[in-house]
């Protein structure tokens, strides 16, 4: 009898699942199931889906975006290219390592039209509850089908969660916050840099939000950006005008006062203080519980819950490798469903994830981020017949990524790499991207790139 599968959102991680059972299909595999794809957005694409909104969306939704404008790809397009969908096969020339948000959806979306998968998703139906019946050994998923005004319950015998985690803001409080007459935002309600033309901004965090916020601040005309750290600095080489300083103490007026005791005059505050894992529409037993981190617990593989394995989450991890690794981890994912990988029993299973999370407690460095996480990848593709790719050579090309960006922060986009895929060299942006102020796709596609300078 056939088996019903749902899968909770439509961004890369969603779309990777869809694509691993339409794979299977064209290989001529039996007995796949039946897929409902539940997405609360109108569209595909999750984070990579901008929206103008904050807050809440149009059927009174959280606003899943926490994208904004003028965000270009923080990391080389080569270390996140589908192994069965290149760049090259999209857009039918090269381009250079570091694209726009708009044209990394458009390439996410091309795979997904290629194969009409579009048919499987539900959008605007946005996943409310979601229980475990022992007897039936089924997930009851409830939804919130917004266009239709009606709730919808369906019964499935596997649920993929795959909404994300980069969604509900971390807010920690800072006395004075209540006084201060400026605009105070958190990163994931963050549109557009030209707001902040002129002004003195003052970004609390030092990872890759307050890092690229604090860059479009500077790039869009910002007076001053100054970013305030809790552990440890970025520490790259800013350029005038930006500068880093220890932890935010208070605010005094509109004084920010750090632990340090200096103080600067700032028009506004803009939290880069990360986000939390949230999963509203799951009981607590069947909630992944976990900070941001490479190696979460209660995930076998990083993907099977322990305490149930019917329940399924993708892209769960923190994240150098992205579109890739989901595709490593959705194919596995159908694998299990499947049954093609067996799962051993809960104590080998509690024994990997215990050998993992040890070798995860000693990493040491970004580097061996690096590393690890191309390891965890290679350990996935193993086990399925997702194309090969060399994963490790795109962890090389993410250390010489932390040596570019180590020196020149403001122009490591400028810089282009060879795809491990095709062998393609990417060429550059025409002008430094620093200097580039449209990010449309469309202008983006009417750049003319160079080729790439011999080093
Ligand atoms: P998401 O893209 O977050 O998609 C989750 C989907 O689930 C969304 O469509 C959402 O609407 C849906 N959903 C959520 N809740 C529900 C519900 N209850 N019911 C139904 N649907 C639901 N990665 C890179 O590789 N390069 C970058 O340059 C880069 N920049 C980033 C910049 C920012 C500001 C952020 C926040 C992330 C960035 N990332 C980047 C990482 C990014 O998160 C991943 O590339 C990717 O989008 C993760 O895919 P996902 O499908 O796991 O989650
Ligand atoms: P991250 O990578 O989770 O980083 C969060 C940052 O926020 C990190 O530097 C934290 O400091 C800092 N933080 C968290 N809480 C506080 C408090 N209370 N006070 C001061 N600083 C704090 O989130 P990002 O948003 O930067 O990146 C997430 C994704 O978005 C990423 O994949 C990007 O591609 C875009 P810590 O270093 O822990 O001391």
């Amino acid at each position: 009898m056939t088996f019903r599968v749902a899968i909770i959102g439509a961004g890369p991680s969603g779309l990777a699942q869809l694509r691993a059972f339409e794979a299977a299909r064209q290989a001529g595999y039996k007995d796949l199931p039946e897929i409902v794809c539940y997405e609360k957005q109108n569209d595909l694409g999750g984070m990579w889906n901008y929206t103008w909104r904050t807050g809440l969306d149009k059927n009174g939704e959280p606003v899943h975006g926490s994208m904004y404008r003028y965000l270009w790809s923080n990391g080389p397009k080569e270390c996140l290219e589908f192994a069965d969908y290149s760049f090259d096969e999209h857009f039918g020339r090269p381009i250079p390592s570091y694209p726009p948000r708009a044209v990394l959806k458009d390439y996410i979306m091309g795979r997904i039209e290629k194969d009409n998968l579009r048919s499987l998703i539900r959008f605007e139906c946005a996943a409310r509850w979601i229980t475990w019946d022992e007897d039936t050994q089924q997930f009851s998923v409830t939804v919130t089908n917004h266009q239709t005004g009606e709730q919808e319950t369906s019964e499935f015998d596997y649920v993929v969660v795959a909404t994300g985690h980069f969604s509900t803001p971390n807010v920690p409080y800072f006395d004075g916050v209540e006084k201060f007459p400026g605009r105070v935002l958190h990163a994931h309600d963050f549109r557009d840099a030209r707001e902040f033309e002129g002004q003195d901004v003052l970004l609390i965090g030092s990872s890759y939000s307050a890092e690229d916020i604090g860059s479009q601040c500077f790039k869009y005309g910002a007076r001053s950006v100054t970013l305030s750290h809790r552990s440890k600095p970025l520490g790259f080489d800013w350029p005038e005008g930006m500068e880093e300083r220890p932890l935010l103490e208070r605010l005094d007026d509109d004084e920010a006062v750090f632990s340090d005791g200096t103080r600067k005059r700032i028009d506004a505050l803009i939290l880069c203080t990360g986000y939390l894992y949230a999963f509203p529409f799951l009981p607590e037993e069947l909630q992944l519980k976990t900070g941001n981190c490479l190696y979460p617990d209660q995930l076998y593989k990083g993907i099977v819950f322990e305490d149930n394995p019917r329940l399924l989450y993708l892209g769960m991890q923190d994240q150098y490798f992205t579109f890739n690794m989901f595709d490593a981890q959705a194919w596995f994912a159908r694998d299990v469903m499947l049954g093609r990988i067996a799962l051993p029993d809960a104590a080998a299973r509690r024994q990997h994830m215990d050998s993992w999370l040890a070798r995860h407690g000693a990493l040491d460095g970004a580097n061996d981020d690096i590393d690890f996480q191309a390891d965890y990848i290679r350990d996935l593709m193993d086990a399925t017949d997702y194309p090969d790719f060399p994963v490790e050579k795109q962890g090389a090309l993410f250390k010489q990524w932390l040596d570019d960006k180590r020196h020149d922060i403001m122009g490591f986009r400028n810089r282009s790499y060879c795809s491990t895929m095709t062998g393609t060299q990417a060429p550059c942006l025409p002008r430094p991207w620093l200097e580039i102020m449209d990010d449309s796709l469309q202008s983006f596609l009417k750049l003319e790139f160079t080729p790439a300078q011999e080093e």
